[in-house]
């Protein structure tokens, strides 16, 4: 039998669908730190990152999973941090993270550049503290690793960096109306960049199979419901003055730029950042409003650029949060006329 897909409200989704287990703890985190930027004077940032998961069991062997490294919320964090705002970070479990992603696994791994000097046996036959071997880095990985390391110790020194994680869609839609109603407080030095790739789709509690969904009976259906429009609320009620920014990810280029009005109009924000999957790392395209207009600015970058004297490649991140920062600065300003 067919049925007709339900359509949720967000009000009728947080109605039906529970909290996750660490909510209220996790928000009295969040609270004590806006709390403090703000006595502070400090802007904040919620970054989103990473992809949201979709069980398709309560007790949930399988999962519908969105694609997202996390590199753009990583990135962009740290460059926030720089400019000086305090930053949410709230990302997908084990995504990458601010500053360790620089020492990824796979592509750089830590343990490659630390040597070991002195004998190894000494490490193993001595109870003299004195004669263990001493782990030093490489040194042409020194200047690298003391700039991340720095950075690393002087934000948590100025206590300007929360950490969040989710893994579900439904983790991610009650943790982003908890900390968006927290930052109301912040009024218009509130700056949301939301880079998570969020589900569209998923299975309500009541749909959801207790067991693991068993194989034998032929091929799978499944019917999934829309995820409601979260940042509908998050405009009219949640963060009434904050400067939010969406991002619109599309794998057909003739579909990013009305995508990307298409969802400015539907909700009213500030800015929605469009990115083709696979130019995303070096092309992005900023739409906003101006009066009853399309505005639309293209970021580009040439990946084979370098900067700093550690000579990293250039990243598209560093040009999109000065551009935000810009934008959100005069934000703050109108609203102080
Ligand atoms: C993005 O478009 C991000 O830029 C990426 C970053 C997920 C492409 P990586 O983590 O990738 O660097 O590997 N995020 C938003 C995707 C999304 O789900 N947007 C929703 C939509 O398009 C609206 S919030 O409908």
């Amino acid at each position: 039998m067919y049925t007709e897909p339900t359509t949720f409200s967000a009000e009728e989704y947080f109605a039906t669908q529970p909290p996750p287990p660490t909510l209220d703890h996790d928000i009295e985190k969040v609270r004590e730190f806006i709390q403090r930027q703000n006595k502070e004077g400090r802007s904040v940032v919620l970054v989103t990152s990473g992809g949201t998961t979709v069980p398709l069991e309560l007790n949930v062997v399988r999962f519908l999973d969105n694609f997202s490294a996390g590199t753009r919320g990583a990135t962009s964090a740290e460059y926030f941090l720089k400019a000086g705002y305090a930053v949410i970070f709230m990302h997908r479990q084990f995504s990458l993270q601010l500053f360790s992603r620089h020492y990824s696994h796979s592509t750089n791994p830590f343990l490659d550049f630390l040597e070991i000097d002195g004998p190894l046996s000494d490490a193993n036959n001595s109870n003299d503290p004195d004669a263990a071997p001493i782990i030093s880095v490489t040194p042409e990985k020194r200047a690298d690793l003391l700039e991340v390391l720095s950075m690393y110790k002087d934000v948590h020194k100025a206590g300007t960096l929360h950490t969040l994680t989710f893994v579900t869609v439904n983790d991610y839609l009650w943790l982003l109306r908890a900390v968006s109603q927290e930052m109301a407080l912040l009024g218009r030095k509130s700056l949301f960049y939301l880079a998570a790739a969020v589900s569209d789709f998923f299975l309500p509690r009541q749909k959801m199979s207790i067991h693991k969904i068993q194989s034998g009976k032929g091929s799978l259906h499944i019917e999934m419901d829309q995820v409601p429009k979260i940042l509908k609320p998050m405009v009219d009620e949640w963060t009434k003055e904050g400067f939010i920014v969406s991002f619109k990810l599309e794998t057909d280029d003739n579909l990013l730029l009305p995508k990307a009005r298409q969802a400015l109009e539907r909700y009213g924000h500030q800015v929605v950042i469009g990115n083709d999957l696979h130019r995303r790392k070096f092309e992005v395209v900023f739409v906003s409003r101006k009066e009853s207009e399309f505005d639309e600015y293209w970021l580009r970058i040439d990946l084979g650029e370098h900067h700093g004297p550690a000579h990293h490649a250039k990243e598209i991140e560093e040009d999109i949060v000065a551009e935000l920062v810009k934008r959100h600065n005069a934000w703050i300003e109108k609203g102080k006329l």
